[in-house]
Protein backbone atom coordinates (compact mmCIF):
# COMPACT_ATOMS: atom_id res chain seq x y z
CA UNK A 1 0.00 0.00 0.00
CA UNK A 2 1.75 3.22 -0.96
CA UNK A 3 0.76 5.89 1.88
CA UNK A 4 1.33 9.81 1.26
CA UNK A 5 1.61 11.92 4.16
CA UNK A 6 1.86 15.49 4.48
CA UNK A 7 2.32 18.42 6.72
CA UNK A 8 2.27 21.90 6.45
CA UNK A 9 5.48 24.67 6.48
CA UNK A 10 5.36 26.93 9.84
CA UNK A 11 2.99 29.91 9.44
CA UNK A 12 1.39 33.14 11.48
CA UNK A 13 4.72 33.83 12.87
CA UNK A 14 5.71 30.67 14.18
CA UNK A 15 9.52 28.85 12.54
CA UNK A 16 8.19 25.55 13.59
CA UNK A 17 4.61 23.59 12.55
CA UNK A 18 4.47 20.11 14.28
CA UNK A 19 2.57 18.50 11.34
CA UNK A 20 5.84 18.57 9.24
CA UNK A 21 7.90 17.74 12.17
CA UNK A 22 5.30 14.52 12.65
CA UNK A 23 4.91 13.62 8.79
CA UNK A 24 8.27 14.07 8.44
CA UNK A 25 9.09 11.54 11.45
CA UNK A 26 6.81 9.01 10.69
CA UNK A 27 8.11 8.94 6.93
CA UNK A 28 11.55 8.07 7.83
CA UNK A 29 10.05 4.81 10.00
CA UNK A 30 9.57 1.68 8.62
CA UNK A 31 6.06 0.61 8.05
CA UNK A 32 5.71 -3.46 7.32
CA UNK A 33 3.13 -3.62 4.16
CA UNK A 34 3.63 0.11 3.42
CA UNK A 35 5.44 2.76 1.60
CA UNK A 36 5.18 5.64 3.10
CA UNK A 37 6.43 9.20 1.39
CA UNK A 38 6.64 12.66 2.86
CA UNK A 39 5.55 16.35 1.19
CA UNK A 40 5.99 19.38 2.86
CA UNK A 41 2.99 21.71 1.46
CA UNK A 42 3.32 25.52 1.31
CA UNK A 43 0.65 27.74 3.20
CA UNK A 44 -0.13 29.06 0.56
CA UNK A 45 -3.99 29.75 -1.07
CA UNK A 46 -5.24 28.83 -4.25
CA UNK A 47 -4.74 26.23 -6.97
CA UNK A 48 -1.55 28.44 -8.80
CA UNK A 49 1.80 27.16 -9.48
CA UNK A 50 3.08 27.28 -5.76
CA UNK A 51 0.22 26.69 -3.49
CA UNK A 52 -0.42 23.99 -1.33
CA UNK A 53 -3.09 22.53 -3.68
CA UNK A 54 -0.68 22.19 -6.48
CA UNK A 55 2.20 20.99 -4.38
CA UNK A 56 -0.52 18.17 -2.88
CA UNK A 57 -1.86 17.30 -6.55
CA UNK A 58 2.19 16.89 -8.49
CA UNK A 59 2.70 14.69 -5.41
CA UNK A 60 -0.63 12.63 -5.74
CA UNK A 61 0.24 12.43 -9.90
CA UNK A 62 3.81 11.34 -8.99
CA UNK A 63 3.25 8.76 -6.37
CA UNK A 64 -0.10 7.30 -7.18
CA UNK A 65 -0.97 7.00 -3.14
CA UNK A 66 -3.71 4.39 -2.34
CA UNK A 67 -4.27 5.94 1.50
CA UNK A 68 -3.47 10.21 1.64
CA UNK A 69 -3.44 11.57 4.77
CA UNK A 70 -2.51 15.47 5.24
CA UNK A 71 -1.64 16.90 8.85
CA UNK A 72 -1.83 20.49 9.97
CA UNK A 73 -1.22 22.28 13.34
CA UNK A 74 -4.17 23.70 15.10
CA UNK A 75 -3.60 26.28 18.17
CA UNK A 76 -6.64 25.34 19.89
CA UNK A 77 -6.21 21.76 19.59
CA UNK A 78 -5.64 19.64 22.60
CA UNK A 79 -6.25 16.24 20.90
CA UNK A 80 -5.48 14.56 17.94
CA UNK A 81 -8.06 15.63 15.94
CA UNK A 82 -9.74 13.46 12.63
CA UNK A 83 -11.55 15.43 10.99
CA UNK A 84 -14.37 14.01 9.51
CA UNK A 85 -15.35 17.16 6.73
CA UNK A 86 -14.25 19.62 4.50
CA UNK A 87 -16.56 22.86 3.44
CA UNK A 88 -16.30 24.70 0.04
CA UNK A 89 -15.03 27.52 2.34
CA UNK A 90 -12.19 29.80 2.17
CA UNK A 91 -12.51 32.10 4.96
CA UNK A 92 -9.26 32.83 7.19
CA UNK A 93 -6.23 34.94 8.06
CA UNK A 94 -3.64 36.07 5.83
CA UNK A 95 -1.38 33.29 4.33
CA UNK A 96 2.65 32.88 3.83
CA UNK A 97 1.90 34.68 0.49
CA UNK A 98 0.25 37.76 1.94
CA UNK A 99 -3.02 36.29 0.71
CA UNK A 100 -6.01 36.96 2.88
CA UNK A 101 -9.43 34.97 1.59
CA UNK A 102 -12.96 36.56 2.69
CA UNK A 103 -16.42 34.54 1.86
CA UNK A 104 -14.68 32.76 -1.00
CA UNK A 105 -15.51 29.15 -2.16
CA UNK A 106 -12.33 26.57 -2.65
CA UNK A 107 -14.22 25.19 -5.90
CA UNK A 108 -16.30 27.06 -7.74
CA UNK A 109 -19.86 25.33 -8.04
CA UNK A 110 -18.24 22.63 -6.20
CA UNK A 111 -20.57 20.40 -3.51
CA UNK A 112 -21.28 22.38 -0.57
CA UNK A 113 -18.91 19.44 1.63
CA UNK A 114 -17.26 16.47 1.26
CA UNK A 115 -16.55 13.64 3.78
CA UNK A 116 -13.51 12.24 4.73
CA UNK A 117 -13.09 8.74 3.29
CA UNK A 118 -10.06 7.32 6.38
CA UNK A 119 -11.71 4.82 8.89
CA UNK A 120 -11.57 8.14 11.39
CA UNK A 121 -13.30 6.01 14.25
CA UNK A 122 -10.82 3.10 14.04
CA UNK A 123 -8.08 5.58 13.88
CA UNK A 124 -8.96 7.44 16.69
CA UNK A 125 -9.31 4.45 18.71
CA UNK A 126 -6.32 3.05 17.57
CA UNK A 127 -5.12 6.61 19.11
CA UNK A 128 -6.79 6.67 22.29
CA UNK A 129 -5.48 2.92 23.07
CA UNK A 130 -1.69 4.03 23.03
CA UNK A 131 -2.93 6.77 25.68
CA UNK A 132 -2.90 9.81 23.46
CA UNK A 133 -6.25 11.67 23.50
CA UNK A 134 -8.27 11.78 20.76
CA UNK A 135 -11.25 13.75 18.96
CA UNK A 136 -13.47 13.25 15.80
CA UNK A 137 -14.62 16.54 14.27
CA UNK A 138 -16.95 18.13 12.54
CA UNK A 139 -14.75 21.26 11.15
CA UNK A 140 -11.39 21.80 9.69
CA UNK A 141 -12.17 25.53 10.07
CA UNK A 142 -11.95 27.75 6.96
CA UNK A 143 -8.23 28.20 6.28
CA UNK A 144 -5.72 26.13 4.19
CA UNK A 145 -6.38 23.03 6.09
CA UNK A 146 -9.99 22.71 5.23
CA UNK A 147 -9.09 23.92 1.67
CA UNK A 148 -6.86 21.59 1.10
CA UNK A 149 -8.80 18.49 2.64
CA UNK A 150 -11.90 19.98 0.44
CA UNK A 151 -9.71 19.34 -2.74
CA UNK A 152 -7.91 16.26 -1.74
CA UNK A 153 -11.51 14.44 -1.36
CA UNK A 154 -12.94 16.53 -3.70
CA UNK A 155 -10.17 14.87 -6.46
CA UNK A 156 -10.83 11.68 -5.42
CA UNK A 157 -14.82 11.99 -5.73
CA UNK A 158 -14.62 13.20 -9.31
CA UNK A 159 -12.13 10.42 -9.96
CA UNK A 160 -9.29 12.50 -11.04
CA UNK A 161 -7.70 10.07 -8.41
CA UNK A 162 -9.66 7.19 -9.04
CA UNK A 163 -6.58 5.54 -7.37
CA UNK A 164 -6.89 6.52 -4.22
CA UNK A 165 -9.12 4.36 -1.75
CA UNK A 166 -9.08 6.96 1.04
CA UNK A 167 -8.17 9.91 2.07
CA UNK A 168 -8.17 12.77 5.22
CA UNK A 169 -7.17 15.26 7.43
CA UNK A 170 -6.21 15.02 11.00
CA UNK A 171 -4.61 18.29 13.01
CA UNK A 172 -2.56 18.33 15.55
CA UNK A 173 -2.04 20.55 18.58
CA UNK A 174 1.14 22.70 18.97
CA UNK A 175 4.07 21.91 20.94
CA UNK A 176 4.66 23.10 24.45
CA UNK A 177 7.84 25.44 22.97
CA UNK A 178 4.86 27.37 20.68
CA UNK A 179 2.23 27.36 23.67
CA UNK A 180 5.51 29.18 25.80
CA UNK A 181 5.57 31.63 23.35
CA UNK A 182 1.87 32.20 22.79
CA UNK A 183 -0.41 30.14 24.92
CA UNK A 184 -3.17 27.63 24.65
CA UNK A 185 -3.13 23.97 24.91
CA UNK A 186 -0.09 21.82 23.65
CA UNK A 187 0.87 18.10 23.07
CA UNK A 188 4.55 17.06 23.18
CA UNK A 189 6.05 15.73 19.70
CA UNK A 190 6.91 12.12 20.96
CA UNK A 191 3.01 11.76 22.29
CA UNK A 192 1.76 13.17 18.90
CA UNK A 193 3.82 10.52 16.82
CA UNK A 194 3.07 7.91 19.39
CA UNK A 195 -0.97 8.08 18.75
CA UNK A 196 -0.49 8.88 14.75
CA UNK A 197 1.63 6.17 14.28
CA UNK A 198 -0.83 3.38 15.79
CA UNK A 199 -3.62 5.11 13.64
CA UNK A 200 -2.33 4.94 10.61
CA UNK A 201 -0.97 1.32 11.61
CA UNK A 202 -4.99 0.89 12.24
CA UNK A 203 -5.45 1.26 8.33
CA UNK A 204 -3.28 -2.24 8.03
CA UNK A 205 -4.82 -5.14 7.30
CA UNK A 206 -5.86 -3.17 4.25
CA UNK A 207 -9.24 -1.00 4.38
CA UNK A 208 -12.43 -2.68 4.41
N1 LIG B 1 -2.80 24.80 10.02
C1 LIG B 1 -3.60 25.74 9.29
C2 LIG B 1 -2.96 25.86 7.93
C3 LIG B 1 -1.61 25.24 8.07
C4 LIG B 1 -1.65 24.51 9.34
O1 LIG B 1 -0.76 23.75 9.78
C5 LIG B 1 -5.08 25.39 9.29
O2 LIG B 1 -5.55 24.78 10.27
O3 LIG B 1 -5.80 25.70 8.35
Amino acid sequence: MQLLMTGFEPFGGSDVNPSALLAAHLAREQWPGMSVAFRLLPVVTGSESGSARAVLADAIADLRPEVVVCFGESARATHITFERVAVNLRDGPVDNAGVRCTDLPVEEGGPTAHFVTLPVRRMADACEGEGVPAALSMSAGTFLCNEVLYALLSGAAIGRWGFVRAAGFIHVPQLPEQARARGGPSMPLDHVVRGVRASVFSLVPPLG
